[in-house]
């Protein structure tokens, strides 16, 4: 059990505990445990054997550290259970809605007896809910639209849950007997931001037939829970803990490039390619590329294979959505793709100056060790106080650090820039959260929201208007708000800020973070259409989250990007010279 989930387990159980009427403050120091777990860097599950250690962490008192131990131990909490025993199994997913909080969920659980997404949703479409005390016609209404979100969003996985995933299960697989080629297809090898089922290929000499110990392996897997279905070439699992669904496909060597390519998908995507084999007199499945005539295979091996005799350019698999790339492959118009290696700088990210966990010097050292030429510090402003976020005096004292550790830095790591910026809060009514004088000392002004979300659309999109309208403004920030499974984007007139961003010069980010990936895909693509310059960031709390610039690399591939259409692929002083002048 990891941290993540330890502080899971806690903040169910503390909803819980409010669902069922207890002390407040009780349940405020589960809260907190959990805050602090998050905010640990070392395993708690090492520190077990010695609860001492657990005991000196903040916010960990005994009866914490019981739980702790007790949850590492045997993976189960005794009070989460009995908790949840008292009420229904559904009870959590209830609370997961984003508009149904554990007031909400005890009042409707006190009067109806009703503790399931499908009991509550009945109520509501009943309009018994807007009959309760503090609710009406409008919070009724927002609830509904969160059960329906939910339902869209539930049985999908963020890419850094399948990550962690394929780091369990690659060495697992890539060593069982007889696997000389392994691969995870499907959607997360497209680079889709959320992904619902992992697909793995393995290959090897008289595969599927002399497969047998790569299945009893995948069998044998850490994480393993049910088997769903296991066949002759296919093998299906569910893990323990966040449910995922991983398929495992057994095929022979010569058929490892089609089978790759057909589980790739997008589903779209092969049924366009087929056509197109059709038209060729060719057949196109997951064993290979066959002529109609006489059924001999004329690809499969490789995917490179497949594409070349379909009259293809190799299309890479972030592209895969029919979105025109079998057109572009025909005419050798396929776009460079923006690739890892082009970053040369992150200019996004926190310091223990405001919610960050690593000095300016910690933060620099790790994106020199990623062989970056440059960084920003960007903390938050006074707005987020949750994020101790810098006023003023503080951001100029900020300012003042930051340029004496850019010069310290150098010392071992000539030539290496730190820029000093800010993550400005855009506040609701559009003005920038620093004063215009600050801001017109740093090198880059990111512009972020982060309240208010609920405005409309007519309100953000003005609120969003007048920030791009203050001259000291480069870049927005994580554009669309939302938090991935969790929190949908707020609402505003994309093209309209595309328009001003056009005008005034501003960039828009890509915001790596697995949680987010935002700007997405698609919108990316229009800014791309529009030469709107984009910036990849990974929004870095810690120095290890630096590593999140692939899923944002991933995002900008599926926006078909080249590294020309991103800033931060330049060196440090062309890229502060293409910021808005
Ligand atoms: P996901 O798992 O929902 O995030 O999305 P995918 O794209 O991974 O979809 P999945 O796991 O159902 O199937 C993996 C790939 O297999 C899919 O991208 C294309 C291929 N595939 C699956 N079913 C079909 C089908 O009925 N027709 C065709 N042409 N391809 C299919
Ligand atoms: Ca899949
Ligand atoms: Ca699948
Ligand atoms: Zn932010």
């Amino acid at each position: 059990m990891d941290n993540r989930d330890i502080a899971r387990r806690l903040r169910e159980t503390a909803d819980l505990m409010e669902v069922a009427g207890e002390d407040s403050f009780r349940i405020r120091s589960y809260r907190k445990a959990a805050d602090a777990i998050d905010a640990a860097t070392v395993p708690l599950a090492s520190l077990c054997d010695d609860p001492r250690r657990l005991l000196e962490l903040p916010g960990i008192g005994k009866t914490m550290c019981g739980h702790i131990v007790e949850l590492v131990g045997s993976g189960q909490l005794g009070l989460h259970q009995e908790l949840l025993a008292r009420f229904r199994p559904g009870m959590l997913e209830l609370l997961q809605v984003s508009g149904l909080g554990p007031k909400t969920v005890a009042l409707i659980w006190q009067t109806y007896n009703a503790g399931s997404l499908d009991e509550v949703e009945a109520l509501a479409k009943a309009g018994k809910l807007r009959e309760l005390p503090r609710m009406g016609a409008k919070a009724e209404e927002k609830i509904l639209r969160g059960i329906a979100v939910h339902r869209e969003l539930s049985g999908r996985y963020r890419r850094d849950q399948i990550a962690a995933v394929i780091e369990l299960l690659r060495p697992v697989l890539s060593g069982a007997p007889g696997v000389t080629q392994l691969a995870f297809a499907g959607s997360y090898r497209r680079g889709k931001d959320t992904v619902g089922d992992l697909d793995i290929i393995a290959s090897g000499p008289g595969f599927p037939q002399q497969g047998a110990g790569v299945v009893a392996a995948f069998l044998a897997a850490p994480r393993v829970d049910t088997v769903l279905a296991q066949g002759e070439n296919k093998v299906s699992l569910r893990l323990q803990g966040d449910g995922l669904q991983v398929d495992l496909r057994l095929l022979p060597p010569e058929s490892f490039g089609a089978a790759l390519q057909y589980f790739t998908g997008s589903k779209q995507h092969n049924i366009h390619l087929r056509s197109r084999a059709q038209q060729l007199g060719l057949k196109l499945n997951e064993y290979g590329l066959l002529r109609d005539s006489d059924g001999v295979m004329i690809a499969g091996a490789t995917e490179e294979d497949v594409y070349s005799a379909l009259g293809l350019d190799y299309i890479a698999a972030e592209l895969r959505e029919d979105a025109g790339e079998i057109e572009a492959a025909a005419s050798h118009s396929l776009p460079h793709l923006i690739t890892q290696a082009d970053i040369r700088g992150d200019v996004h990210m926190h310091t223990t100056a405001s919610d960050g966990r690593a000095s300016i010097l910690e933060m620099a050292a790790a994106a020199a060790d990623r062989g970056y030429q440059y960084i920003c510090i960007t903390d938050h402003s006074q707005a987020l106080a949750m994020a101790s976020g810098l006023d003023e005096r503080r951001m100029l004292e900020h300012l003042a650090a930051i340029r004496r550790d850019e010069k310290e830095f150098q010392a071992s790591h000539p030539g290496f820039r730190v820029f000093a910026g800010i993550e400005v809060d855009i506040l609701s009514d559009g003005r920038l959260d620093m004063a215009d004088e600050v801001l017109a000392q740093l090198d880059l002004v990111i512009g972020s929201i982060h309240s208010r979300f609920d405005q409309s659309s007519e309100d953000t999109t003005a609120r969003i208007l007048r920030a791009v309208g203050n001259p000291h403004l480069d870049l927005l920030g994580h554009p669309n708000g939302r938090l991935l499974l969790r929190r949908e984007p707020y609402q505003y007139d994309f093209e309209r800020i595309l328009d001003a961003c056009q005008a005034a010069g501003v960039a828009m980010e890509i915001n790596a973070s697995p949680e987010r990936l935002d700007l997405n895909d698609v919108q990316a693509r229009r800014c791309r259409e529009r030469g709107i310059p984009i910036v990849i960031n990974t929004d870095a709390h810690h120095p290890r989250h630096l590593d999140n610039i692939g899923y944002g690399i991933a995002t900008a591939r599926r926006a078909w990007l080249e590294a020309h259409d991103v800033l931060n692929t330049l060196p440090a002083e062309l890229f502060l010279s293409r910021l808005r002048q």
